[in-house]
C-alpha cells in the first residue's frame, strides 16, 4: 500500500529551516542546492548535496557530485525542494514503492522523521518525480 500523499506533506513544516544560500543562476548537477532546484542530501542537516531540475526515478546510476563515489541510490537522509513544482520521492526504483511528497519549498532535515506505512524513509528514497 502506498501512504497518502497528505500524510506526508507535513514534512515541509519541519524544524531548521536550510541555510545553504541560492545563487542568480543554478547549476544542476554541482553538488550546491540553488534556487529552482530539487535536492536530497546523503547527511542529515542537508550535507553532501545532489542537485536536480528535472525528474529522476533511477537514482541507481547518480553518485553525489562532491562525493564522486557515492551513489545517491538508499542513501538519502534529507531533502529540500526549491523547484517551483511538487515533489513525490519514491522508495523504489522506477517512481514505485511507497512514496512522500514535497511542496515547492518543502523539506525534511531528517528523514528518521518522517514515516512511511510503518517505517521511517531514511537511505530509502531510489527516484523523484517534479510535477506542476
Ligand atoms: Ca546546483
Ligand atoms: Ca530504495
Amino acid at each position: 500500500m502506498k501512504a497518502k500523499l497528505a500524510a506526508v506533506l507535513a514534512a515541509g513544516v519541519m524544524a531548521g529551516v536550510p541555510l545553504l544560500a541560492g545563487t542568480a543562476s543554478a547549476t544542476v548537477d554541482n553538488g550546491v542546492c540553488e534556487a529552482d532546484e530539487f535536492c536530497v542530501f546523503r547527511q542529515i542537516d542537508y550535507d553532501w548535496a545532489a542537485d536536480f531540475k528535472a525528474s529522476d526515478t533511477h537514482y541507481y546510476n547518480n553518485s553525489y557530485p562532491l562525493h564522486s563515489s557515492y551513489l545517491v541510490n538508499d542513501s538519502v537522509s534529507s531533502v529540500w525542494n526549491r523547484n517551483p513544482c511538487a515533489v513525490v520521492l519514491y522508495s523504489d526504483d522506477g517512481g514505485t514503492g511507497d512514496y512522500v511528497g514535497f511542496l515547492s519549498g518543502g523539506y525534511a532535515s531528517d528523514l528518521r522523521d518522517v514515516t512511511v506505512n510503518g517505517h521511517d524513509f531514511n537511505n530509502l528514497a531510489s527516484g523523484h518525480s517534479i510535477a506542476c
